[in-house]
Parts: C-alpha cells; sequence; structure tokens
C-alpha cells in the first residue's frame, strides 16, 4: 500500500521547509496539543519516513496546516521534524505561513494579520506581502523564560562549561563563550555536532525543564551556542543542534525567543530592543523583546522573530509498506 503526500518544499534563512499540503492525517483532539500526542502515538512512521533518509535528510523540517480547535483562530499548524513534534518551530512557521499563503491554503480573515494555533500555544503573525509573493513574516511568540542557570558540566576531551537552560517555544541549553568555548569558528560544524550531543545528555542528567503550564511540554531538545556577530548591523550569531546530527541554517525562530530571554535576564536587552541574529550560515532573524510577562508566576517575555522563505518546488513523495525503509532511517 501506498500513501502519497503532496508537499511544497522550500526553506527559511537556508533551514529546510517541507509543508506536507495534501495526505495529512485526520487527528483527534480539542487543541493542537492534544492532535501533537495523538499523532505521535499513531502517525510518528508519516514524520519519520518524510525527515528521515531516503526521503529526508539530517536538517529536514516542516509540517501539516490544519483547521484550528480554538475559537477567533485562523489555522492550525502541526511540526514534524527529524528530532520529533516540537511544540513551536519558529523557522517552520515562517516557512509554511509563507507558502500556506503564497498557495492559496490560508485565507486571512484579517489580510496582513494571523493568529495561529500551535502545540506550545497561540502565536501572532504579521506579514508583508507584494502581489503573489510574502516577503516577510513576524512572529509574535510564545512566552520564553530562563529556566536554569549555571549547570556545571564537564565534557569530555572539551572541558568544564557553565550551560544556562532557556524555553522559547522548546528548551535550549545555552553555551556562551567560556574557558575551552571561544567560538563558533574555532569549532567548525563537526565538533559542534559532535560536542552538542554529548552537552544535551549531561544537560539532560542533570536537569530537567518543564513548561509551568503544560507538563507534556519539557526536557533539554536543543542546544545553542552564542556567539558575537560576524556580520556589520548584527547584534549575535548562533549555531542550533537539534535532531542528531543538525545543525540549524537559519538563525532558529524558538532558539532566537530563548536567547531574548537569556539576555533579558541578564540584563543586556529591555522591553523595546531588537536583536539581529545571524545564522551559522550568515543568514538572520531580526529578534526583537516584544514585552514583560510572567509565566506560571515566573518572569517571562514576549519576543517576536522576523524572517523570510522561499519555495523550491513541488515534491510528491509517497510511502510504499513494501519499501524496507518506509518509516525511513538515520546514520549517526
Ligand atoms: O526555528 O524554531 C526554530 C527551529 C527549531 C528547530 C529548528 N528550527
Amino acid at each position: 500500500m501506498r500513501h502519497t503526500f503532496f508537499c511544497i518544499d522550500g526553506h527559511t534563512a537556508g533551514n529546510p521547509v517541507r509543508l506536507v499540503a495534501g495526505g495529512a492525517p485526520l487527528l483527534r483532539g480539542n487543541s493542537m496539543a492534544e492532535r501533537r500526542q495523538d499523532f505521535l502515538e499513531r502517525f510518528d512512521w508519516i514524520r519519520t519516513g518524510l525527515c528521515f533518509e531516503p526521503r529526508g535528510h539530517d536538517m529536514m523540517s516542516g509540517g501539516f496546516l490544519y483547521p484550528p480547535t480554538q475559537a477567533d483562530t485562523d489555522v492550525g499548524i502541526l511540526f514534524i521534524e527529524t528530532s520529533g513534534c516540537l511544540p513551536m518551530c519558529g523557522h517552520g512557521t515562517i516557512g509554511m505561513i509563507t507558502f500556506g499563503l503564497e498557495n492559496g491554503l490560508i485565507l486571512p480573515r484579517v489580510p496582513g494579520r494571523l493568529k495561529v494555533e500551535v502545540p506550545a500555544g497561540i502565536i501572532d503573525i504579521e506579514y508583508g506581502q507584494e502581489g503573489d509573493r510574502v516577503r516577510w513574516v513576524r512572529i509574535r511568540n510564545v512566552a520564553a523564560y530562563v529556566a536554569a542557570t549555571g549547570i556545571e558540566i564537564e565534557v569530555p576531551g572539551f572541558g568544564p562549561l557553565r550551560v544556562d537552560v532557556s524555553y522559547g517555544g522548546n528548551f535550549y541549553a545555552i553555551v556562551e563563550p567560556q574557558g575551552p568555548y571561544t567560538g563558533l569558528d574555532d569549532l567548525g560544524a563537526s565538533r559542534i555536532v559532535e560536542l552538542s550531543r554529548s552537552i544535551r545528555t549531561l544537560m539532560r542528567q542533570k536537569v530537567e525543564p518543564v513548561h509551568p503550564l503544560d507538563e507534556r511540554i519539557r526536557g533539554v531538545t536543543h542546544v545553542l551556542w552564542a556567539d558575537k556577530p560576524r556580520g556589520d548591523g548584527a547584534d549575535g550569531r548562533n549555531a542550533v543542534f537539534y535532531g542528531e546530527r543538525a545543525i540549524d541554517r537559519s538563525p532558529c525562530g524558538t532558539g532566537t525567543s530563548a536567547r531574548l530571554a537569556h539576555l533579558v535576564h541578564q540584563g543586556r536587552l529591555r522591553v523595546g530592543d531588537q536583536f539581529v541574529h545571524e545564522s551559522y550560515i550568515g543568514s538572520r532573524f531580526i529578534g526583537k523583546v516584544e514585552a514583560l510577562t510572567e509565566l506560571g508566576g515566573q518572569p517571562a517575555i514576549i519576543p517576536s522573530i522576523q524572517g523570510s522563505a522561499v519555495s523550491t518546488g513541488h515534491n510528491t513523495i509517497w510511502i510504499d509498506l513494501e519499501d524496507t525503509f518506509w518509516k525511513g532511517f538515520t546514520v549517526v
């Protein structure tokens, strides 16, 4: 038996986005958070089949558009990625909203604005359009906050690190320059991947952050290496590690949100400040601290992230159950 998926492929700031525009399974649940649980229990083979080799690759990321479950929202998004079904994905949202609007899959009630339901909550979108093209998308994200600071780990073959944990839609271990870490270019991509896997494991042994309002969102999943900017007009640079071998090619929307909360916590940014974030490959998002708020009694911020996406083609992919690799595979 063959399951066929009609995809619009593209990228946001260099990181892949696969919008599965046809072939989405019907899901049970009264919120996108419940539908995410249902998808993970009954349909995770679609994620692994579309994201892992041989139909995807280490960085593959994307999702499905669904009718929303909440009143006053325009659309729901379910994210799929090599690392799982994320509660929120910034680059994925920018890409899927762009492709959804450009292909008439999303019809906004108010032009230029959308309210979107994601598993982590409700996000507000503004976008700029010229003719058929969406030029930019700005996400007013879910609340971001610092969950833990000063976690000490000893990374084999590297040295001691003090690592903070911040939430921006996913939980990030944030590594700032210190001791053995002297900057992204000194490490290089392969070493970042190798060290990040150890750091994630060590951090998971020391701390398990849980979202104050939703205990289904828990645990350090991503590692963000912070660095000084490289290009003119940027305020910082990062490399975000996810899955088993991926470095985000974009500046990472939820990572940038987590970093904004982190910088506010450190007193290095204030409400209204903008932060232009560069990715490992030099692409950019504009981050902004929109407001201060609180999350389950903890100080938090509302961040926004702005970026743009480009589609690269249509891709009709089938998963043939007679294919040995119908669920996909990874080589680590
Ligand atoms: O943009 O939020 C993001 C993201 C998460 C993982 C990869 N990209």
